[in-house]
């Protein structure tokens, strides 16, 4: 497949975590959602550690543009790039979708960044066996004494969003709701809506990173690892865009 884009949008720099834990691209989805962004559109880049208190929203990913311009937000990032490239007369990633699919790409990344986020948390920081698993790639670039503290501040927030209230059980049922969905949505089509990856392939792809890279097999795991189109989707942008983390 030829390049999407080859951008002339000047290097950018990506505050993240600086690891690539269980062979995936973050440990945050939202910054490997931002990340495949970049790849797919070719926008150039570099990475660097996050600082939390530069962050102009309090949360990664966050960037800074060439002019020294910060800008938080993986989504609000992405228009903004999105508007860049058009600025620039080249093709943005989502540039070529009818209103239909625009809004069926919406809603779909909407799902999985304000639903099924908060399933990945549950797994990584509420149940045992995830926590030490969450807590093991987290001691890489955060003193081990505050991942406890961590996890009690998540916890909290799961609780007051909600997904905190349920049961290892039902909590899988949801996961496992949201990637029957995107198989379902997927087909056999090569991507989310058609021949071409967009933005809604960047954050899908990112959860799903997120699920079958996570250590630590549950039912949900399973559920998304049965979808053989997904498994493939995923080994699909792997390969095209992700060929330095390797074979899933
Ligand atoms: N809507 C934001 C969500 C970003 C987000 O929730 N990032 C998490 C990491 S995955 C974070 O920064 N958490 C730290 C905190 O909430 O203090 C985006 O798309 O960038």
């Amino acid at each position: 497949m030829p390049p999407v884009y080859r951008g002339r949008v000047k290097e950018l720099t990506l505050f993240q975590p600086p690891t690539r834990p269980w062979n995936i691209p973050n440990l945050s989805p939202f910054c490997a959602k931002l990340e495949c962004y970049l790849r797919v559109t070719e926008i150039p880049y570099k990475t660097a550690p996050m600082q939390m208190g530069k962050a102009p929203k309090g949360k990664i990913p966050y960037v800074e543009l060439a002019d020294g311009t910060r800008l938080g937000d993986s989504q609000h990032i992405i228009e903004h790039l999105e508007r860049a490239l058009a600025a620039e007369g080249k093709p943005a990633l989502d540039a070529d979708l009818s209103s239909h699919d625009r809004a069926i790409g919406h809603l779909t990344r909407r799902a999985f960044e304000e639903g099924y986020y908060f399933v990945t948390m549950y797994m990584r920081w509420r149940t045992d066996d995830g926590f030490a698993a969450t807590r093991d790639e987290f001691k890489k670039f955060i003193p081990g004494l505050i991942v406890p503290i961590v996890r009690r501040d998540i916890k909290k927030k799961l609780r007051s969003q909600g997904t905190g209230r349920h049961s290892v059980e039902e909590i899988a049922a949801l996961g496992a709701a949201a990637f029957d969905a995107a198989a379902e949505l997927l087909g056999d089509k090569p991507f989310l809506l058609g021949d071409k990856p967009h933005v809604v392939d960047c954050t899908v792809y990112a959860f799903l990173e997120a699920a079958l890279g996570f250590p630590v097999d549950s039912p949900l795991k399973q559920r998304a690892a049965s979808h053989a189109n997904l498994v493939a989707y995923r080994k699909r942008i792997r390969e095209r865009w992700w060929k330095d983390l390797g074979a899933a």
